[in-house]
């Protein structure tokens, strides 16, 4: 055998050799896929074995090319295997870190609630749409027409001055915040045709000094019935019937004489104590009873302002503090813990809406 081709032969068996020893050594992928370069490259051992081919003779480099196949064969086999065995244990690592437990609960996102002074809106309202009443709404920011002068208080009213009444800069006397929501009726008398049934809610301001049970911003219900024929007996019924809803059906209510510019007669209207039934308790400060709205008989006055025809249409009107009825049918102490944001309080108030 000539020196060339035993040369040949052992440079093939040293490239075999010393590329399973690479193979065998590499401790992962990316270091596998470097040991092939070396192994299988352009200047690797069984490359340059290859190329001194050239250097036996041609009877002998049948015998030696089929040798340098199955070396690169046997090469390429160890790396197939070799990436397989680092891939199935890739895979099992990724198994074991990256698993997902599709039936553990998820994280439920913070839900909100509504704000109990709007949910005591809907539900006051909810009453008077079943009596066939509809919900007005109207301007925050007021003309002193339509909050005083149509509603019969008169210009030295204590209620009409700048210490009790926020009024717009620029604008005199004339344009003010409304301190209750009975503009939004005059507006409805205006706007609509007799008969007018309507409960108008909103947020109202005044000049107060805040405590437990008085706010410079605070929510007013106000409601009105307006027909041929209506009585006290109308306003009384009614009224008693929002009542049993609000605050419990066997409970009784009374109606005591009171003062207000827009309506004649007035009346304060109180609820038997929900708590100790009219024994006096903590709750009704012994009284037995607890005021909860404002009403009367509408002044032929404003009829007559709108245009109504005052011999034909009569009409009762009534208006409460939404803080006041909520604080009473939840038993919360002071109506500026609606206001303060604190979720403690209002997620108290969480159920369905
Ligand atoms: C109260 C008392 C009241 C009214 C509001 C009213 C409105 C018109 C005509 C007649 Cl357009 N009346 N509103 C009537 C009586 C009482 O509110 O204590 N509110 C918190």
């Amino acid at each position: 055998m000539s020196d060339a081709v035993s040369d040949v032969r052992g440079g093939l068996e040293e490239a075999r050799a010393e590329g399973l020893n690479k193979i065998e050594a590499a401790a992962d992928l990316a270091a596998l896929e470097e040991a092939q370069i070396r192994v299988l490259g352009r200047k690797a051992p069984l490359a340059r074995a290859r190329s001194s081919l050239k250097d036996v003779g041609a009877e002998d480099r049948k015998a030696l090319g089929m040798l340098a196949n199955e070396v690169q064969s046997s090469i390429q086999d160890a790396l197939d295997r070799k990436r397989e065995t680092f891939e199935a244990h890739e895979l099992e690592q990724r198994w074991a870190t990256e698993r997902v437990d599709v039936t553990l609960p998820g994280e439920a996102p913070p839900v909100g609630s509504i704000h109990p002074l709007t949910r005591t809106i809907w539900e006051i309202v909810d009453v008077f749409i079943g009596m066939g009443y509809r919900l007005y709404e109207g301007p925050e920011v007021e003309l002193s027409t339509y909050s005083f002068d149509a509603l019969r208080t008169p210009k030295e009213h204590p209620s009409r001055s700048p210490s009790d009444t926020f009024y717009i800069e620029g604008k005199g006397d004339a344009v003010g915040l409304r301190s209750h929501t009975s503009p939004v009726q005059i507006r409805t008398l205006e706007t609509e045709e007799p008969p007018v049934y309507g409960v108008m809610p909103g947020r109202c301001y005044r000049r107060d000094e805040q405590d437990a049970t008085h706010l410079a911003g605070f929510t007013q219900l106000e409601g009105l019935a307006v027909d041929e024929g209506i009585t006290m007996g109308d306003l009384k019924g009614s009224l008693l019937e929002f009542a049993r809803t609000m605050f419990g059906r066997d409970l009784d209510v009374r109606l005591r004489p009171h003062f207000f510019p827009f309506t004649e007669p007035s009346a304060e209207m109180d609820v038997q104590c929900f708590i100790c039934r009219g024994d006096g308790c903590r709750v009704c400060k012994q009284e037995g009873w607890i005021e909860i709205l404002g009403c009367g008989m509408v002044h032929p006055f404003l009829l007559e302002w709108v245009g109504w025809d005052t011999e034909k249409y009569t009409g009762f009107a009534f208006g409460m503090g939404v803080e006041r009825v909520a604080a009473l049918a939840h038993g919360v102490p002071d109506i500026r813990y609606f206001w303060e944001n604190d979720l403690r309080m209002l997620t108290q108030f969480r159920g369905p809406a």
